[in-house]
C-alpha cells in the first residue's frame, strides 16, 4: 500500500516485537470493514444490532475493568520530568520503552495486527497531521474508522515524507496494574497497552489531536485545545463562531449540537455543529484566529442524550454506529439512562449481568458511549471540511461547579481570560476513573490531555494572543449550579442558546454588562429569557430572581477558590507560572478584598 520506507521499517519493528500470527493494512474500503465486522461479530467482540431500527450499527462491551480513561497510567515522557510539569505523569523516555517492550513482546502472538493510516483534519488540507496505529483490535479499527478519515488515501497524501505520528496498541491482557498510555512528545511516539477502552486506544484522539498536538503546536505556533467548535445563523443570515472549553461529560457535545429554543428559532436563529470535542486552532493570514475539527465523528456521552436534551446528537446515532457498554434491547435496540422513561425488563446491564431496572441500579455504564460519524449529525456545518477552518469570535471555558463560578461571565482582555482559563476548576466525571464529584483544577479543560509543561502551556496561550489582530473574547460560563436541594438551577441544553447570544452580542459590543471583581456579568436584563419554562423543583419555576442568584458573585466563595489556586500555582517549580498569571491573581485578590 506504500513504498514509504519509514513507514515499512517501523511497521516491520513492530511486527517483529508483538509477534503477530497475521497483519493485515487497512485500505479503508466499505469491503474490508464488512468483512472485519462480519468477523468481530463471528467472535463476539461486537453484536449486529436490529438493522431495521438502527442499520448498519454494532454493539460492544469492554471488560468491567476497562470503562473510562485512566489518568494515574497516562504518562508524557519527555528527556526531563520538568517538560511534563506537575500535573502530568512521568518517566524517563529509556525507561519508559524498555519497559513498554518488555509488554509487547509477543503480545499478539495468535492474533491479527491491523496497521491503519489515519488523518487528523480533511486529508490533503495544509493542517491535516497523519497518523499510523497498529493495533490488534477490530474494534479500535472500526471506531477509527467513524472518527478519523482512514486508508489508502492517507497513505498517498503522506507519500514518502517520514513525518508520521507512529502509534502501537496492544490489548495484551487488558491487566489494569500493566495498563500503560504513553506520549513521547519528542518522538511523535504513542504506546498504548492493557486497554481496549476510548480514549486509551483510539489514538488518534486524545493521545495524537490533544497531547501530542498541543506539543507540536507549542513549537510551530498554534495550538490544541479540548473544545467544541459551533456557529450560529443569525437571522440575517450572518454566521459566528465559538469554541468551548468544558472538562469531559461536562457539555461539549451538547453546546454543540444544540437547539435554539422556539421563540428564537422562529426569527430564524439556528446552531451549526463544527466539531464536539478537540479544536486545532491557528492564526489565520487575516490575523483572525480559525479553528479546524480535526475530527471525522463524535464519541459521546449516552447517558443522558435524549429526544429533548439532544435530539441531534441522537438522530446522530440512528445509523453507521457503534455503542459502547449501553444496553441491548431484547429487540436489538439500545438504550441508556436518560433515554427515556422506560427501561427494557428481562435483559442484560452493560457487564453482561441480569439486570433489573426497578432495583436502582444501573444499566448502562455513566461513561457508555456512542460512536457516530460526524456526516449524520443533522445540524453539522457546512464548514465541517473547511481545510481553512472557521473564524472564532468568542472563547468560553466552562466547568461542573454546584456553587462559586456563575452562570456567566466574560473577561476583561486576552490576559485576563487566559487567566480565567488556567483557574477552570470542575467536578470530576466518569469519563476518568476515579472518584466522581471532587472538585479539581482543571485548566482550559486540558489538565488530562497537555502534552508538557502546563506553566509553558499558558505562556503560548499569552504568546498566541499577542500574534491574533482581532482576538475573541474569552468568557467563563457555568450551567451546573445547583440549589440547597440538589436541584439545577439553571435549565441546560438547548436554552444555553439565550447565554450564547449574549456573549456574541459582548464580541460585537452590542450589550452591556456590569464589572465585578472577577469580570463583566450580565445584568439579568440582558439575557433574553422569552418563553423559558423551567421548573427547577416542583412547584418553583425559574423566575429573573433565580437569574439574578446565578449571576451574583458571592466573595466568599471565591476568597475560599482563591486559596485553593495559590496552592495550584504553587506546585510550579519558580517562575514557571507566567508572571502575567500571578499578577491577575493578585489583582482578584485585592478586588475581592475590596
Ligand atoms: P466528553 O465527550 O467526555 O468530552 O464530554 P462532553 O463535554 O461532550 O459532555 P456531554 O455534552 O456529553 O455531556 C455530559 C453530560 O452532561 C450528559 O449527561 C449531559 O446530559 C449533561 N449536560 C450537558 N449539558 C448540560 C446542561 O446544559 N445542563 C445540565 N444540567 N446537564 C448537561
Ligand atoms: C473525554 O473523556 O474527554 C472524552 C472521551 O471525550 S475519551 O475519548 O475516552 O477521552
Ligand atoms: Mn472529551
Amino acid at each position: 500500500m506504500t513504498t514509504n520506507k519509514a513507514v515499512l521499517s517501523w511497521v516491520d519493528e513492530m511486527v517483529a516485537l508483538t509477534k503477530p500470527d497475521r497483519v493485515v493494512w487497512i485500505d479503508g474500503s466499505e469491503d474490508q470493514l464488512e468483512a472485519l465486522r462480519a468477523e468481530a461479530c463471528s467472535t463476539g467482540e461486537i453484536v449486529k444490532l436490529n438493522q431495521d431500527l438502527l442499520p448498519g450499527c454494532y454493539y460492544h462491551r469492554t471488560a468491567v475493568n476497562d470503562v473510562a480513561r485512566v489518568e494515574g497510567r497516562t504518562y508524557i515522557c519527555t528527556p526531563t520530568k520538568e517538560e511534563a510539569g506537575p500535573t502530568n505523569n512521568w518517566m524517563d523516555p529509556a525507561e519508559m520503552y524498555k519497559l513498554l517492550w518488555g509488554l509487547y513482546d509477543g503480545a499478539m502472538k495468535g492474533r491479527t495486527c491491523y496497521v491503519l493510516p489515519y488523518s487528523m483534519g480533511p486529508v490533503g488540507s495544509p493542517f491535516a497531521k497523519y497518523g499510523i496505529e497498529i493495533t490488534d483490535s477490530i474494534y479500535v479499527v472500526l471506531n477509527m474508522n467513524i472518527m478519523t478519515r482512514v486508508g489508502q488515501k492517507v497513505l498517498d497524501a503522506l507519500g514518502d515524507n517520514p513525518d508520521f505520528i507512529k502509534g502501537i496498541h496492544a490489548k495484551a491482557d487488558l491487566d489494569e496494574e500493566n495498563r500503560y498510555i504513553v506520549q513521547f512528545p519528542q518522538d511523535n511516539y504513542i504506546c498504548s497497552v492493557n486497554s481496549g477502552y476510548g480514549g486509551n486506544v483510539l489514538l488518534g484522539k486524545k493521545c495524537f489531536a490533544l497531547r501530542i498536538a498541543s506539543y507540536l503546536g507549542r513549537n510551530e505556533g498554534w495550538m490544541a485545545e479540548h473544545m467544541l467548535i459551533l456557529g450560529i445563523k443569525y437571522p440575517d443570515g450572518t454566521k459566528k463562531y465559538v469554541t468551548g472549553a468544558f472538562p469531559s461529560a461536562c457539555g461539549k457535545t451538547n453546546l454543540a449540537m444544540l437547539i435554539p429554543p422556539k421563540y428564537f428559532r422562529d426569527q430564524g436563529y439556528e446552531v451549526e455543529t463544527v466539531g464536539d470535542d478537540i479544536a486545532w486552532l491557528r492564526v489565520g493570514e487575516d490575523g483572525q484566529l480559525y479553528a479546524i475539527n480535526p475530527e471525522y465523528g463524535f464519541f459521546g456521552v449516552a447517558p443522558g442524550t435524549n429526544e429533548k436534551s439532544n435530539p441531534n446528537a441522537l438522530a446522530s446515532t440512528r445509523k453507521n454506529t457503534i455503542f459502547t457498554n449501553v444496553v441491548m434491547t431484547k429487540d436489538g435496540g439500545v438504550w441508556w439512562e436518560g433515554l427515556d422513561k422506560n427501561p427494557p425488563h428481562g435483559v442484560e446491564n452493560w457487564k453482561g449481568e441480569p439486570w433489573n431496572p426497578d432495583d436502582g441500579s444501573k444499566g448502562a455504564h455513566p461513561n457508555s458511549r456512542f460512536t457516530a460519524p460526524a456526516i449524520n449529525c443533522p445540524c453539522i456545518s457546512p464548514e465541517f471540511e473547511n481545510p481553512q477552518g472557521v473564524p472564532i469570535s468568542a472563547i468560553i471555558f466552562g466547568g461542573r461547579r454546584a456553587k462559586t463560578a456563575p452562570l456567566v461571565y466574560e473577561s476583561r482582555d486576552w490576559t485576563h481570560g487566559v487567566f480565567v482559563g488556567s483557574i477552570m476548576a470542575s467536578e470530576t466525571t466518569a469519563a476518568a476513573s476515579g472518584a466522581v464529584g471532587v472538585v479539581r483544577r482543571d485548566p482550559m479543560a486540558m489538565l488530562p490531555f497537555c502534552g508538557y509543561n502546563m506553566g509553558d502551556y499558558w505562556q503560548h496561550w499569552l504568546d498566541m494572543g499577542k500574534k491574533i489582530k482581532k482576538q475573541p473574547h474569552i468568557f467563563n460560563v457555568n450551567w451546573f449550579r445547583l440549589d440547597d436541594e440538589g436541584n439545577f438551577m439553571w435549565p441546560g441544553f438547548g436554552d444555553n442558546f439565550r447565554v450564547l447570544l449574549w456573549i456574541l452580542a459582548r464580541c460585537e459590543g452590542k450589550a452591556d454588562a456590569v464589572e465585578t471583581p472577577i469580570g463583566f456579568v450580565p445584568k439579568p436584563e440582558d439575557i433574553d429569557l422569552t418563553d423559558l419554562d423551567y421548573e427547577i423543583k416542583k412547584g418553583h419555576k425559574f423566575t429573573e430572581d433565580d437569574l439574578k442568584s446565578i449571576l451574583t458573585v458571592e466573595k466568599d466563595w471565591w476568597l475560599e477558590d482563591i486559596e485553593s489556586i495559590k496552592d495550584f500555582y504553587g506546585k510550579f517549580s519558580e517562575g514557571k507560572v507566567p508572571a502575567e498569571l500571578w499578577s491577575e491573581l493578585e489583582k482578584l485578590e485585592n478586588n475581592l478584598k475590596k
